[in-house]
């Protein structure tokens, strides 16, 4: 979608279905409705494999948790049930990780009454994780996984372990992935698969390996609302998953927009259109916690960290402002309101009108919106590669 352009024909097609279903008095609502609609979408996430091969850590990790935190799960002291436990995302309860006992560890035979226990139908997808090259019990869980039609992902742990071994023995690090790769494989070939799924990461530090390939190719094996609750729930750790969270919010602007130069919009004190200000600074704070930006995410990095908040807030260019000024999100939509509504008496939106106009009061503050909204995106973005980058750094030093 070119800069100008301020609803794409895909939007304005889910627009109009949207009136159809609902009429445009209620819009407003209707949209707010679907716009939240990832919260109320259950993700199941099902961790299984032997014991002390990472499943805790790696679940920590995806919920961004730390020791301090009430529900970190105990880590380092194998598997110490029989039972599935349950670990919510802080961030979104419907997102649930669940820890699984391995077949091998806790007495279980290979048969149904494994499955049974872990509830096997619950999990929209599997990760098997190991930290060698996959047993014959991990081969048999993913082969139950895969006669059931559920996604699964192998998992291979504590890359980290294997670089030092590689520099302690004077070997070429980049050798260790391939070589990995190539155990793993020809392990699971032998028990039935051709092309397995494996990605060999580290929970200590997610730059190495694949831990970004997992993430999208997760996120890419769900049916569209659990990606979108997928991608919006888990934080934002890497490079890829901070672009990804970008489309997603990309993709919800234009009917934030919507709602904000609604039918039903309020008129701004001391602005000359109508756009509900409060849904917009709503918004754009969504973004910075989806982003880690937020006060409390900071803080929660300084702590994870040991580096000091305003040292932190210096390298962020346009959070600074918005953690620090008051009014600075009024004062930022102003300006872009004066360039959209110059461009709109130009004409250049002229073919829009017609649709939009009949939805919301204001072309120009629905233009505006989406601009404002799309730029605070970028923007963030931004912030959100700056801030891994300072931890990458830190982790460095550490
Ligand atoms: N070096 C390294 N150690 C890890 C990694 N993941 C987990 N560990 C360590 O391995 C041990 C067992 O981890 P844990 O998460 O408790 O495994 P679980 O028994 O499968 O839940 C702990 O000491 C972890 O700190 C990793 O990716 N790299
Ligand atoms: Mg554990």
């Amino acid at each position: 979608m070119g800069d100008w352009e301020i609803i794409s024909n895909e939007e304005v097609d889910e627009l109009r279905r949207m009136v159809e279903d609902t009429g445009v008095q209620n819009l407003p609502n209707y949209i707010s409705k679907k716009a939240k609609q990832w919260q109320e979408v259950e993700v199941h996430i099902a961790v299984l494999g032997e014991t002390y091969v990472g499943k805790s850590t790696f679940i920590n990790q995806l919920r961004r948790v730390e020791e301090w935190d009430d529900t970190f799960a105990p880590v380092g002291l194998g598997d110490t049930t029989l039972e599935p436990t349950a670990y919510e995302n802080p961030y979104n309860k419907n997102m649930v990780f669940w820890d699984l006992p391995g077949v091998g560890t806790l007495k279980f035979s290979k048969d149904e009454s494994y499955f049974r226990t872990i509830n096997i139908e619950r999990y929209d997808f599997f990760i098997i994780m190991s930290d060698q090259c996959f047993s014959e019990n991990d081969a048999w869980l993913a082969r139950e996984i895969r006669k059931r039609g559920k996604p699964f992902f192998f998992v291979r742990s504590k890359l980290d372990e294997d670089f030092k071994s590689a520099e302690h023995d004077g070997q070429s690090i980049d050798k260790a992935v391939p070589r990995i790769y190539k155990s793993c494989a020809d392990n699971l070939r032998k028990a039935n698969f051709r092309e397995p799924n494996i990605f060999i990461i580290s929970n200590y530090n997610h730059e190495i390996g694949q831990f970004d390939d997992l993430m999208i190719a997760i996120f890419h094996s769900l049916p569209d609302l659990k990606k979108e609750a997928m991608i919006l729930s888990i934080g934002p750790l890497t490079h890829n998953i901070i672009r990804e969270k970008k489309k997603t919010l990309h993709s919800r602007v234009f009917k934030i927009a919507v709602i904000s130069a609604g039918v039903a919009a309020i008129p701004v004190p001391g602005l000359d259109v109508i756009a509900d200000l409060a849904i917009i600074a709503h918004e754009i704070h969504f973004y910075m916690s989806e982003f880690g930006l937020d006060e409390e995410s900071l803080k929660h990095l300084c702590k994870k960290t040991k580096t000091k908040y305003d040292q932190i807030t210096e390298s962020l260019k346009h959070s600074k402002s918005l953690l620090t000024e008051k009014n600075i999100i009024r004062t930022l939509f102003m300006k872009i309101v004066k360039t959209q509504a110059a461009e709109q008496v130009a004409g250049r939106f002229a073919k829009y009108i017609p649709i939009i106009g009949s939805i919301v009061s204001s072309g120009v503050a629905y233009g505006a919106c989406v601009k404002f909204l799309r730029s605070e995106i970028d923007l963030l973005e931004q912030d959100a590669h700056t801030l891994i980058d300072v931890v990458i750094d830190k982790n460095k030093k550490l």
